[in-house]
């Protein structure tokens, strides 16, 4: 990454327009970034392919299907995730495509989640006292507050070249000048960041991008804003700047029926609209605990642990169909999908000795006609799972055992519930944020009435999957003191002498 000298003799630009931050009770103590990588599939077959870098590319899934990855040169052309084939080569005749491979008549991930674990490794072994979370196949949270705290590495040699500041025009140089205390903290955060993403491509030769903020929802959001290659810091100070610019529907935790539900309710669109609904408002509509939730994130705080966490909470597969009509079709599918999972968790229970313990089917009908169930795991057979789980459905789907009583088009299959030790304890820790919700809430209701993913249909999200397991917590509590890293930063921030 290109450096730049900040010289103590040329005064940032801009600097006094950076408003001083004085939220210290809003923002808490953390420091937090979400890492996510971009055009994760495309990168991963054009470093099979090194010659296509630089081209436009994309890549898709099945034989006459949609787009689901796509390069940023081909974003240049107008390609979209969704992009049909032949839609993609009238656009962008030059564009190179390639196929997620199949097995068991369904898309094979196996490479891309190879790519993601080459990932996971560099996270892993940068720092012991970095917090890593997987958020999905190309995504963590990894909390940076004990590495700054921390008095045993150093990064002051670390650029912060290219970090922009959310809200703002200013680049990362003119928030060093603000010197608020939490400023600071995020000046190092993203100085350590800018390190991993570089780590990250020595390492795998993939880019990624990142958010650094004092909470998830935050860094989550700012984590888009500069992509490809890019990063942003979202300061305290920038907050109703950067919501005043934010639909509601972009912020983690509002995507979907409840943020469509404010957008209506209210009449609003963004978050800063949403920061200023009356609290009677927003108690009547929602009840205590609810609005409580929302007005916090209106305010931009939230408090969700990053969890040490990189195996997933659960393990999926699935697919979309025309519409399947026989019972017969059903258990050939069930069959696949639980081959799938039953090798996956074979192999997890002999990399990090987890067993799953249940397994939720989900059956799609039309759009909004679903149901799900969930039955024990009692062994890892897939014959046993097909059985039990056909047990559950035959007497829901058809009546004379052969013909369904309407048409599938969409079957998934979803293992979790791990037994490892670590998940336990933090089942009885840590409410997850669906816990503020009292039963009726709409955001309960439709977590679990919502189907769960197929994997070949979208990326495997963890958030998506979370609704069969509770968040484990998180193993960090800020401490307090302040370290010779931070202090050896906070000196050459204030003598602007960082590069
Ligand atoms: P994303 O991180 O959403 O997108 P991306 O990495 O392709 O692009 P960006 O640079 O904007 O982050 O998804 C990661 C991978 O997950 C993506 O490369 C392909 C896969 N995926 C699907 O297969 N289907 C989907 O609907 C989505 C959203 C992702
Ligand atoms: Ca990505
Ligand atoms: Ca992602």
């Amino acid at each position: 990454m290109e450096t730049v000298t900040w010289c103590k003799s040329a005064p940032a630009p801009h600097a006094s327009v950076v408003p001083k931050a004085g939220h210290m009770t809003m923002s808490g103590d953390r420091i937090i970034a979400l890492l996510d990588m971009d055009c994760f599939y495309v990168q991963v077959e054009q470093r099979a392919e090194p010659e296509t870098w630089g081209r436009p590319c994309a890549v898709v899934q099945y034989t006459g299907g949609g787009v689901i990855a796509v390069n940023y040169e081909a974003r240049e052309c107008g390609i979209k995730r969704g992009s049909s084939v032949p839609d993609c080569k009238s656009k962008c005749p030059n564009i190179r495509l390639f196929y997620v491979p199949e097995l068991r008549g369904k898309a094979d991930l196996t490479k891309y989640r190879n790519a993601s674990s080459e990932v996971f490794d560099v996270l892993l072994t940068f720092d012991p006292n970095l917090v890593v979370e997987r958020a999905s196949i190309d995504e963590a949270f990894l909390d940076l507050t004990d590495i700054i705290h921390s008095a045993t590495r150093s990064f002051d040699h670390v650029s912060v070249a290219g970090v922009s500041v959310a809200g703002t025009d200013h680049s990362l140089h003119d928030l060093m000048s603000a010197v608020s205390e939490e400023d600071e903290r995020l000046v190092t955060g993203s100085q350590i960041v800018n390190l991993i993403r570089d780590q990250v491509k020595e390492a795998t030769n993939f880019t990624c991008s990142a958010g650094v903020s004092y909470n998830k929802v935050l860094a989550k959001l700012c984590a888009g804003f500069k992509k490809p290659n890019g990063q942003s810091v979202l300061p305290p100070s920038s907050l109703n700047a950067v919501f005043a610019q934010t639909p509601i529907g972009k912020v983690r935790g509002l995507g979907g029926k409840l943020g469509q539900e404010l957008k209506v309710q209210f009449g609003i669109e963004t978050m800063l609209q949403l920061q200023k609904v009356p609290k009677y408002l927003l108690e009547a509509a929602y009840g205590q605990k609810t609005s409580h939730w929302i007005r916090e994130l209106g305010n931009g705080n939230d408090n969700e642990p990053v969890t040490s966490r990189i195996v997933n909470k659960s393990v999926g597969s699935g697919k979309n169909f025309n519409g399947l009509q026989k019972m017969e079709e059903v258990r050939y599918w069930i069959t696949q999908f639980a081959s799938e999972i039953i090798e996956r968790l074979t192999q997890e229970k002999n990399t990090n000795g987890r067993m799953a313990t249940n397994v939720t089917i989900t059956v799609r009908h039309a759009k909004k006609q679903s149901f799900s169930r969930t039955i024990p795991l009692k062994e890892y057979n897939v014959q046993t799972v097909t059985q039990d789980l056909e047990k559950e459905l035959i007497p829901r789907l058809t009546k004379d055992g052969q013909h369904l009583l309407q048409p599938i088009i969409s079957l998934s299959l979803i293992s979790g519930k791990f037994t490892d030790n670590q998940t336990k304890r933090a089942v009885h820790q840590t409410p997850r944020i669906d816990s503020f919700f009292s039963t009726g809430d709409p955001i309960a209701s439709s977590s679990t009435s919502e189907p769960l993913v197929p994997q070949d249909l979208g990326e495997e999200d963890d958030s998506q999957d979370s609704c069969i397991e509770v968040v484990p917590t998180s193993p960090v509590s800020p401490p307090q003191r302040r370290g010779f890293f931070y202090r050896k930063t906070l000196e050459l921030v204030r003598s602007g002498s960082v590069s």
